[in-house]
């Protein structure tokens, strides 16, 4: 047998054809809805963008065929990757060479600095071919570098002109796509002619609103790691022997968590929102675990589930201000940078916070803390990914459960295992729901593109209905902005979608997790995503959709 180049799923993904909403299987034409107005600050905002303010939604339906001239057109991808990202890019060169077969599409290289440092290649037929329904961002790969400064805009502007791009398409999270709108009124500004358009990316499911039901990504994420976790269940029900304390990537919000919570019932699922609003403790959160582990050991049950939020660790107000203090105090900070050992550096920081952060900082597991004080990444932001929250959980139960036992309270056995899942479901390969999805937004994107739009985000609405009647158009990004501190500065910035705890998914979580957590056996198994089949197993959407939607 030869070696293979590709697996049979690859191959027969590779042949799979997205569905597109019905409208743009034909002709469009453009309709126009009501003005917009932002989400909040409605006057700040209007003065930052007085060219992309107040514009009106746009939805396409089918219309005649119109002539349409050659265009060119940049595609950057930002930040972390998330599964349909090649999706959008094949949806958006089908729309350009459906529009003009002339057309032509340019990716910039490694994220945004690509524009800036006038790193790209031509994409062609052959080369978007290759990554059709594959997962990753490959084809010409991310970045973090932020799109912030007038410079920066100037040289994107040179390479454009240069290859005669008209419209750059952004394609990223929430900090990308308000970058993409400061670039579009900069851009109207100086009347340069070149449009942006934005796609709603990450699979933390936090870039959403009225207009955008959900970010590309999370649908397909949240399937790989339910499986994961399902499978997890299985064993635990098997081996009767471990608890599992399973970490879930979501930088921020808790919605990743939640939704695996809804797809495979677990014991205990943390919510960092629910944390934060009952103003809880790491203590209070430990307490909230024993009391499941000791109930289930009553009734001879020694193992269970418990998902754990990424971001939890900066929803525990007491954490959030030693977070942020460490924030202010290792900010270019040099005498810190040239320590050498990490026992130096933990001298020196007990010594320079507050009392009650510098004893919180003391009483953490030496890992942990020194976890805290590594790198930020480009955004300022903690890197939560790299702090192991599963484990500190662990330490603080088995401590609690072992005094407990002394106590003659808790008889049971107490064995732990610790998981992370969150690189394993960036880069799978999309699920039909992300595929189709992702291809509608790269097509839409096209459109608003030929429209002579910008500062928008291609939207496609009605998901939880078959994809024939999704509904295409745009939304002017400005809509989703409010005025936000960062950086010590007040900053224009799309609002970010936290988990809510008057929503349906919470409620729902709210009223069946006393159940989950007792000794009756709830766990389901959602199994591995599904692309062949009953199409209420393959293109079912989550449950969070489904539930916002009902
Ligand atoms: P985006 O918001 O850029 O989509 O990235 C989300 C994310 O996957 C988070 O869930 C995670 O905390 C972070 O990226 C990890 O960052 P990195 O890719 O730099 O390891």
């Amino acid at each position: 047998m030869r070696p293979m180049t590709k697996s049979p799923l690859q191959l027969a993904r590779a042949a799979y054809q997205p569905k597109l909403p019905a409208a743009l299987k034909s002709n469009v034409v453009l309709i126009e809805g009501a003005k917009t107005e932002s989400v909040a600050d409605q006057k700040e905002i209007k003065e930052l963008f007085p060219n992309t303010y107040g514009m009106p939604l746009i939805t396409f339906e089918a219309g005649e065929k119109k002539v349409q001239p050659v265009i060119a057109v940049g595609v950057i991808l930002s930040g972390g990757q998330a599964p349909g990202g090649h999706n959008v890019i094949s949806g958006l060169y089908d729309g350009l060479q459906k529009l003009n077969p002339n057309n032509k599409l340019y990716g910039f290289l490694g994220g945004p600095s690509g524009l800036v440092n006038h790193e790209y290649i031509e994409l062609s037929k052959e080369i978007v071919d290759e990554y059709r329904n594959t997962g990753g961002f490959d084809i010409i790969g991310s970045g973090r570098t932020k799109l912030e400064e007038p410079a920066q805009y100037e040289k994107g502007a040179e390479i454009c002109k240069q290859l005669g791009i008209n419209a750059i398409v952004v394609i990223g999270g929430d900090d990308s796509n308000t970058n993409a709108c400061v670039l579009a009124e900069y851009y109207k500004q100086n009347d340069v002619n070149i449009q942006v358009i934005g796609c709603p990316k990450t699979i933390d499911g936090d870039l959403k609103n009225e207009m955008i039901e959900t970010s590309f990504g999370f649908d397909t994420a949240c399937k790989v790691y339910s499986e994961l976790i399902g499978n997890i269940q299985r064993d635990a029900n098997s081996a009767k022997k471990y608890w599992h304390f399973i970490r879930l990537m979501g930088r921020s919000a808790s919605h990743i968590t939640l939704e695996c919570a809804l797809q495979s019932q677990p014991n205990i699922c943390i919510v960092s929102e629910e944390v934060e609003a009952k103003n809880m403790t790491l203590n209070d959160v430990v307490e909230d675990i024993v009391k499941v582990v000791v109930n289930r050991a009553n009734f001879g049950l020694n193992f269970g589930t418990i998902l754990i939020p990424e971001g939890l660790i900066e929803f525990i107000p007491a954490m959030k201000k030693l977070i942020a203090e460490l924030n202010d105090l290792l900010a270019h900070n040099e005498d810190f940078n040239t320590m050498q050992t990490d026992d130096e550096k933990r001298q020196y920081v007990k010594g320079m916070l507050t009392k009650d952060s510098s004893d919180l900082y003391r009483s953490l597991p030496k890992g942990i803390a020194r976890q805290l004080t590594l790198d930020r990444d480009p955004h300022g932001n903690v890197q939560v990914s790299l702090i192991e929250t599963e484990k500190l959980l662990i330490e603080m139960v088995a401590k609690r459960l072992a005094q407990l036992k002394a106590e003659g309270v808790y008889k049971g056995k107490f064995s732990s295992i610790n998981h992370f899942f969150g690189y394993e479901g960036r880069c799978a390969i999309p699920s039909n729901f992300d595929a189709d999805y992702t291809y509608s937004l790269g097509f839409t994107a096209s459109l608003l593109i030929s429209e002579g739009k910008t500062g928008y985000m291609a939207s496609v609405r009605n998901l939880t209905a078959p994809a024939a009647e999704w509904i295409a158009g745009g939304v002017p990004i400005t809509m989703m902005m409010n005025m936000e501190r960062r950086h010590g500065a007040m900053k224009p910035v799309i609002q970010k979608a936290l988990v809510r705890l008057d929503s349906a998914t919470f409620k729902y979580f709210e009223a069946n997790r006393v159940e989950w957590a007792d000794e009756k056996q709830s766990y389901i198994y959602p199994g591995p995503v599904q692309y062949y089949g009953p199409t209420d197993v393959c293109d079912r959407p989550t449950v969070t959709l489904t539930l916002e939607k009902a």
